[in-house]
């Protein structure tokens, strides 16, 4: 039987990873783009051992360029494109509006009509955002809940998933869009909170580190593990007509929150003292203040609550979270300390 081929952008970040690995291990022949940097950026690859698999093939692309992109799915004729790429973080989206207009949301529609031209069997996935929720509108969030995207990025990501849902009525093209909330790992980028935390407060609690500074710790997110909402994304490519989905775990807490749940996990009990911009958090053990507020940090608007409902996908995809926020806050913090030990991390 032949194997079925999938394309992959953005195969250098941590979803990318994550869904390289659960495709391989289905038995796909896997394209996974990455761009020409001054240096490589393959560590999530290789810590899942998958970077030198025989089925693995890694190619150069950038999802700004166009004819790149017709080129590209012309050439490996994929039977299902995941599109991963992005510039991904909302912080940088404020100083960067443009490129993330023109990554984030263009370039979903250049892979929209790649597909249209060169075949229109080819399914695609969509990495949508709870991000394009944005200010509350109802809660819990799901599918028909009405957007109000809070950022460029969320903006872009909006465009990037009506695109995807306009090409699917207008052409006939499986496009699924899946709406993804947070969901993170110890692949995560170390500029995104979660990760940010846990790396912390292992250097921390290894004598590397005097202080953590955290910007808004009052907004509220809806955690995941990562490997499992990759597997989420597969499952939206099978079935029998192309939808949009919500992954979720339909429990939030505050960055507050996550931050005493890692101390929890090295063992240290963490005390918040203040409030607003001059809140602290200090280890009751010697009295050191181990976090406090850099408003620097601070977005122009922000996201305050992402809460997610994600019955559809459990009825519909089977799909299910398993991992709680306790049990990720600990691998994450066991992984960063493991790392920081060695004295490195990415
Ligand atoms: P990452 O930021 O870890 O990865 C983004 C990937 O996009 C990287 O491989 C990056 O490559 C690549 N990329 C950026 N710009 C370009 C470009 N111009 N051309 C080609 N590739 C590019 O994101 P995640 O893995 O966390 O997320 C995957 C997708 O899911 C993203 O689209 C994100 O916006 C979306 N999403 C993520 C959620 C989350 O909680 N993680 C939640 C909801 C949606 P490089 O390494 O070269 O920078
Ligand atoms: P988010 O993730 O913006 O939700 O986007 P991030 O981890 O960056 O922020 C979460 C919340 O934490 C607050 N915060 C800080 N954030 C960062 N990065 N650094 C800090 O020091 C800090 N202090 C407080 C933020 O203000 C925010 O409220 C992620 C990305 O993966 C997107 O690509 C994805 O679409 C969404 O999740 C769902």
């Amino acid at each position: 039987m032949t194997k079925r081929i999938a394309l992959i952008t953005g195969i250098t970040g941590q979803d990318g990873a994550y869904l390289t690995q659960h495709l391989l291990e289905l038995g796909y022949t896997v394209y996974g783009t990455f761009r020409r940097t001054s240096s490589t950026n393959f560590w999530r690859l290789e810590e899942l051992g998958v970077q030198n698999h025989p089925d693995l093939h890694l190619v150069e692309f950038d999802l700004t360029d166009q004819s790149g992109v017709l080129r590209l799915v012309d050439r490996i004729q994929p039977d299902e494109i995941y599109n991963l790429a992005a510039q991904s973080f909302v912080g940088v989206s404020f100083d960067q509006p443009a490129t993330t207009a023109n990554i984030t949301g263009l370039g979903a529609l250049y892979l929209l009509e790649a597909i249209r031209f060169v075949n229109p069997k080819i399914k695609f996935y969509q990495a949508s955002t709870s991000e394009m929720f944005g200010k509350v509108q109802e809660i819990p969030q799901l599918e028909t809940t009405p957007f109000y995207p809070r950022s460029p990025y969320g903006v872009a990501k909006l465009y990037a998933h009506w695109m995807t849902i306009n090409y699917r009525e207008s052409y006939g093209i499986f496009g699924a869009s899946g709406i993804l909330f947070n969901h993170e790992s110890p692949l995560r980028g170390r500029e995104f909170v979660t990760r940010k935390i846990t790396d912390s407060i292992a250097k921390i609690s290894l004598g590397k580190l005097d202080c953590l500074e955290l910007g808004n710790i009052d907004a509220k997110r809806d955690w995941g593990f990562a490997k499992e909402y990759v597997e989420g994304m597969y499952q939206m490519l099978q079935v029998d007509e192309p939808d949009t989905f919500v992954l979720a775990t339909n429990r939030t807490e505050t960055v507050r929150d996550f931050v005493t749940m890692t101390c929890k996990a090295a063992g240290i009990t963490l005390e918040w003292q203040g409030a607003a911009e001059n809140e602290f958090g200090v280890d009751t053990s010697n009295g050191k203040t181990i976090v406090r507020i850099n408003p620097k940090f601070y977005r122009p608007a922000e996201v305050e609550l992402l809460i997610g409902d994600p019955a559809k996908a459990e009825r519909v995809l089977g799909w299910k979270p398993e991992t709680t926020l306790e049990q990720l806050c600990k691998l994450m913090y066991d992984a960063d300390l493991a790392r920081n030990k060695l004295g490195f991390s990415f």
